[in-house]
């Protein structure tokens, strides 16, 4: 745990391994599939990416992974908070050999809120192989916030920059700091890869409507300025 603990201060990402049993990693894959395929069906109709958020809403097996299994405390330890509160899902997936690249981008920057504990806990449900990994820039949590996002793939920005990725196992979980630049290449495997996401708000967390984010649907509504996120649409998991 200490070692997980200097590694998420001093890198801003930190893996954990095992952080889900494998087989309970693996026992959501079924369901994740399903949904993967029914939204994918939907996005062609659409012609708009897949949705995969707030997939713990509608199925159990999600719910009880970020309400009951020991994650939220295992998060709350590692960044030092006594209380999460779940902001949003996510389901993330690459087709088999896919070229589609994540772009280096930082979470922070899609919510109206101060404070430093608001982690994400990316989860892989298949094996993953470092190349395919979501890759980190080791200490960006602590420079200032950008505007706009950096582009590491460029090499004048790549300069200098130590890129953290890990080889997972099911189970196996990457916390990062909402102000850590993350990325990713495609998918040079022959599975799909799968991996998901909780992104959980904890103590010094405070909404701040005056802040300018991008906006992924999450309502805010009932939330005080300065006041922490509660109400329905913020349930708490620690
Ligand atoms: O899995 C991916 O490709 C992207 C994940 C990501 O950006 C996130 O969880 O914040």
């Amino acid at each position: 745990m200490r070692t997980e603990r200097e590694d998420y201060t001093r890198d801003g990402a930190a893996i954990l391994r095992r952080a889900v049993p494998a087989a309970a990693a693996e026992a959501l894959v079924p369901t994740a599939r399903a949904v993967i395929v029914a939204a994918l069906d939907e996005a062609a109709d659409t012609g708009f990416p897949p949705n995969l958020k707030q997939i713990w809403r509608r199925e159990p097996i999600f719910e009880r992974l970020a309400f009951a299994s020991g994650l939220a405390r295992l998060v709350g330890d590692v960044i030092g908070s006594n209380s999460l509160t779940l902001l949003i899902d996510q389901l993330w997936t690459k087709a088999p050999r896919s070229r589609q690249r994540t772009r280096w981008h930082y979470d922070e920057a899609a919510w109206p809120v101060s404070g430093e504990m608001l982690p994400s806990i990316w989860i892989a449900l298949t094996p993953i192989a470092a190349e395919n990994c979501l890759r980190f820039v080791a200490g960006s949590h602590r420079a200032p916030a950008t505007e706009g996002f950096t582009d590491y793939d460029e090499p004048a920005q790549a300069e200098g920059a130590r890129f953290l990725a890990w080889d997972m196992a099911p189970g196996d979980a990457i916390l990062f700091h909402p102000r850590a630049y993350h990325g990713c290449h495609g998918n040079s495997a022959d599975e799909r890869r799968i991996a998901y996401t909780l992104r959980c708000a904890g103590d010094d967390i405070r909404y701040d409507p005056a802040r300018d984010y991008i906006d992924e649907g999450l309502s805010f509504t009932g939330c005080r300025a300065g006041g922490p996120l509660d109400g329905p649409a913020f349930p708490k998991v620690l």
